[in-house]
């Protein structure tokens, strides 16, 4: 066999190290005025030109599903995988408000077995309630300081954004994240809250998906030659909807009514769970951003190519064909959105959180509208995006708070509020 020359390698090199595969990502743009969003990929048209009829959404919505995950979620495996799970520990906290229960969850398939932790919080004088299932940043033990609450075993970041792996959770993080779980205040108002740590489903790291959910089907392992196949956060729906088969067994939680909810890069998680698992009777992205909520052709904050080359492990890899090339992507965050229906979305945006470009994010709803339109229903009916605070919205609801990039009481009154406005 000829070998190839060196000049036609180095070509060949030089070439490939000019794709947008390999270019060092623009830097952020922060300037409405430089925004050029162009035109959106229809959400309502079929192959053969002719729009879609309300009767015809249900298949549609598939092959939108199909799109979403062939250009950037990726495929999760079709493998089964046995479940099962055990009460480990339950308890009255909150002054005898709130019933908690603590269970393991073990996944198995024939090359190995995952055990993640779960956290149900029940209001205790209630039966049959509905509720909310996101997962969590720093471990269950971190939502609350309750001492029964187990600390995660699986790695842990001091910061999620940094690049190595810290720690092993400790006491130290009991509670460090309360204010972005109002554990009392949702049972009061009569909701459940369930929640697992992200790690004990994927660790947030590229490892070349050695661990986590992608060890369960190492015959499907994302690579170079299989570029549509799921990335961490395929990995983190894909668990949420493993919680979901052990929270559907709860007789104190109503399975029609569980939302999917997540901050961040959970919240472009939520928005996958939603769109792939139609139990999720109701869907919650908060700051969701880039690769959740924002349009990507705005090109406002963090872009396709910056967040590929910064997580290059929670996406396929046939997104990072898309870097600085947002206007040929066959979808777009309208489209994502949309796959809810016709069940409720809501979206949620903070002021300073500038990166994750709030005016995306309410476009993003408010382009989807057009299908709940269709199906009889109301979204977002404004081009225009609400004043701070205030609450807008139908069937597609939205707010944005004022202040940073987070998840806080504020927020989660407006997600209870809509909650139950829609469970009514
Ligand atoms: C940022 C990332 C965002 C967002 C955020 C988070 O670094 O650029 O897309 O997901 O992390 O999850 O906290």
């Amino acid at each position: 066999m000829k070998t190839k020359s060196s000049l036609a390698i180095f070509f060949g090199l030089a070439m490939s190290l000019n794709s947008p595969l390999f270019a060092q990502p623009k830097k952020a743009n922060h300037d409405e005025s430089l925004v050029k969003m162009g035109e959106l990929p229809p959400l309502l048209k079929n192959a053969d030109g002719s729009s879609v009829k309300p009767n015809e959404w249900a298949e549609h919505r598939e092959n939108l599903v199909k799109t979403l995950a062939e250009n950037q979620f990726g495929f999760s495996p079709q493998e089964s995988c046995a479940l099962s799970f055990e009460k480990v520990e339950s308890g009255l906290m909150n002054e005898g408000e709130t019933l908690r229960e603590q269970y393991v969850v073990t996944l198995r398939t024939d090359h190995a077995e995952l055990a993640i932790n779960l956290a149900v919080f029940l209001p205790a004088k209630k039966s049959k309630v509905g509720g909310f299932l996101g997962l969590n940043f720093q471990g269950n033990h971190a939502v609350d300081p309750d001492p029964a609450l187990r600390i995660p075993v699986s790695w842990m970041r001091e910061n999620p954004n940094a690049g190595v792996v810290d720690h092993k959770a400790t006491e130290k993080g009991r509670g460090v994240e309360r204010d972005r779980w109002p554990i009392r205040e949702i049972n009061q108002r009569g909701f459940f809250v369930a929640t697992v740590y992200y790690g004990d489903i994927d660790p947030d790291f590229d490892d070349g998906f050695q661990n986590g959910v992608h060890a369960l089907f190492p015959n499907h392992r994302s690579d170079d030659a299989h570029t549509n196949r799921w990335g961490s956060i395929g990995g983190w729906a894909w668990g949420l909807s493993r919680i979901m088969d052990v929270l559907i067994q709860n007789p104190a939680i109503d399975s029609e009514r569980v939302a999917v909810v997540g901050h961040s890069r959970l919240g472009k998680t939520a928005l996958w769970a939603g769109a792939t698992d139609p139990r999720f009777s109701l869907v919650i992205s908060n700051n969701s951003g880039c690769g959740g909520a924002a349009i990507e052709r705005r090109n406002f904050g963090e872009t396709v190519a910056i967040i590929n080359k910064a997580f290059p492990h929670w996406f396929c890899r046939n997104f990072r064909q898309f870097n600085e090339r947002e206007t040929e992507l066959p979808h777009d965050a309208h489209t994502l959105v949309a796959t809810i229906a016709p069940r409720p979305v809501y979206i949620s945006s903070a002021t300073k959180d500038e990166w994750a470009d709030p005016k995306g994010e309410y476009l993003s709803g408010y382009y989807a509208s057009e299908v709940y339109r269709l199906l009889g229903y109301k979204g977002l009916e404004s081009e225009t995006k609400p004043d701070p605070g205030k609450s807008v919205g139908d069937r597609v609801g939205y707010h944005i708070r004022e202040g940073a990039h987070d998840i806080l009481l504020e927020d989660w009154d407006h997600f209870m509020n809509f909650a139950s406005r829609h469970w009514q």
